[in-house]
């Protein structure tokens, strides 16, 4: 039983977990059907090169998202990169601070500009401050579907219609998500889902560009192998950022049990839904039944004032315990080098507040529903005793 703070590992007591317990524990596949396949790798000597590993798995993600055109990737910044130079975006692209920094990294590498916008009340890309920071010279828009719940699409998309440029969605969290009963995928001019191995469905590594634009899917797979048409002749410049057989049936197998995956995520989130019910000052974001959200991320917000202590000293609370908590997308882009010098006295408010206060916790499918009793327990536990934690202060 937990009485007081000289019951917690940061004030000496043994930790609940003696291995962290991280967010986005990856999925690992049926051994058997992935080493099957394996066999058959080895035995046509095919690594990589579009092979049929890769157009197998291009095939059934098409059918599986219900979208034309798939293809994929050696990760999602890669392919949000090919997705620029084909459609040939130049000068400013409009993008949510609260997101993963690979966006803005790869604007400013390409010799564009990110410019910072910031996010509504569901965490995605506002509209409306979009609009407002739209100019002449802006070229393209890229919104998040975050934590795996679809951005405003149609505001979006509105906007973008009207100013004549192409709507982009980082996908990077949200395989599987719904739109209007749609699978996310067939929206925009493009979608980019990440496949990394953190992610609901993942490769290893790897990324997916999702289109219904025939000739801009035929750009992307020239420009993802140099240009290549033929085995010497080439169109366009391109390159590298082709999938290898074995991220491609690292896929296969994950796709096959991805409907288990997200059931077993689901069961882990309404976990946590019970297991936090009635705290005051943490809020697990909930999303509704309808976008068919993947579960594969457990977002809490923390309110420093109602719970009685920080995110940050929340976080470091459960870290020594094992429980790897993380906060997600500290500090924001527009406040993380090099994008802050660029935008000096930028302030994002509602993004910054988001930045403090929300943290992961180890969930998605892979996840222990006894494990995310024991983490709840011990959420519990320390809001029950936040004054006294706060006033004991930190062991040593
Ligand atoms: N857009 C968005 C919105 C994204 O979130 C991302 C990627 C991208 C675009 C770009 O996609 P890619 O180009 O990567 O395909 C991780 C991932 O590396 C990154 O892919 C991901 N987002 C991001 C949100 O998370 P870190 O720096 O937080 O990684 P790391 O190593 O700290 O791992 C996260 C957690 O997962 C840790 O608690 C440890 C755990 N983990 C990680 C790996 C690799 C495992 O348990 N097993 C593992 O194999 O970026």
């Amino acid at each position: 039983p937990l009485t007081g703070p000289e019951d917690l590992a940061l004030f000496g007591a043994p930790p609940v977990f003696d291995t962290p317990r991280h967010v986005n524990r990856p999925a690992a596949p049926d051994r058997a059907a992935f080493d099957a396949m394996m066999d058959a790798v080895w035995e046509r000597r095919w690594f990589t090169n579009d092979g049929p590993l890769v157009q197998e798995l291009e095939r059934r993600l098409s059918a599986f998202l219900d979208v034309p055109h798939c293809v994929l990737t050696s990760n999602a910044t890669a392919g949000l990169d090919l997705v620029m130079q084909c459609l040939g975006i130049r000068g400013e692209v409009l993008l949510p601070s609260y997101t993963f920094i690979s966006t803005a990294h790869l604007l400013a590498l390409r010799g564009l500009t990110p410019v910072f916008c910031e996010v509504g009340t569901d965490m995605a890309l506002d509209p409306a401050d979009a609009a407002a920071r739209l100019t002449e010279r802006t070229d393209a828009v890229v919104a998040t579907h975050v934590w795996g719940s679809p951005c405003d699409i149609d505001g979006l998309g509105a906007l973008c219609d009207a100013a004549g440029i192409p709507l982009l969605f980082d996908a990077a969290h949200a395989f599987g998500a719904r739109h209007q009963g749609h699978p996310l995928g067939r929206f925009g001019r493009a979608e980019v889902f990440s496949l990394h191995a953190t992610k609901a469905f993942h490769t290893c590594e790897g990324g997916l560009i999702t289109t219904c634009d025939a000739a801009l899917a035929d750009q992307l797979r020239l420009a993802r192998n140099f240009g290549f048409s033929g085995s010497d002749r080439v169109d366009c410049t391109g390159v590298n950022a082709k999938m290898s057989e074995l991220h491609a049936a690292m896929g296969l197998a994950n796709l096959d049990a991805f409907p288990a995956t997200r059931a077993a995520a689901r069961a882990v989130h309404a976990a946590y839904r019970d297991g936090l019910a009635g705290l005051t000052g943490l809020r697990l974001k909930c999303p509704p039944a309808a976008e068919d959200n993947n579960h594969h991320y457990v977002v809490a917000e923390v309110d420093a004032r109602a719970f009685g202590l920080t995110r940050d000293r929340l976080v470091e609370l459960l870290t020594a315990e094992g429980i790897w908590a993380r906060r997600y997308f500290f500090p924001g882009g527009h406040r993380s080098p090099p994008h802050a010098a660029a935008n000096p006295g930028l302030s994002l408010p509602r993004t910054e507040a988001l930045c403090d206060r929300v943290m992961l916790l180890p969930g998605g499918g892979a996840a222990d529903l006894a494990e995310v009793a024991e983490i709840c327990r011990m959420i519990r536990f320390v809001a029950g005793s936040a004054a006294a934690i706060h006033n004991a202060g930190k062991a040593g």
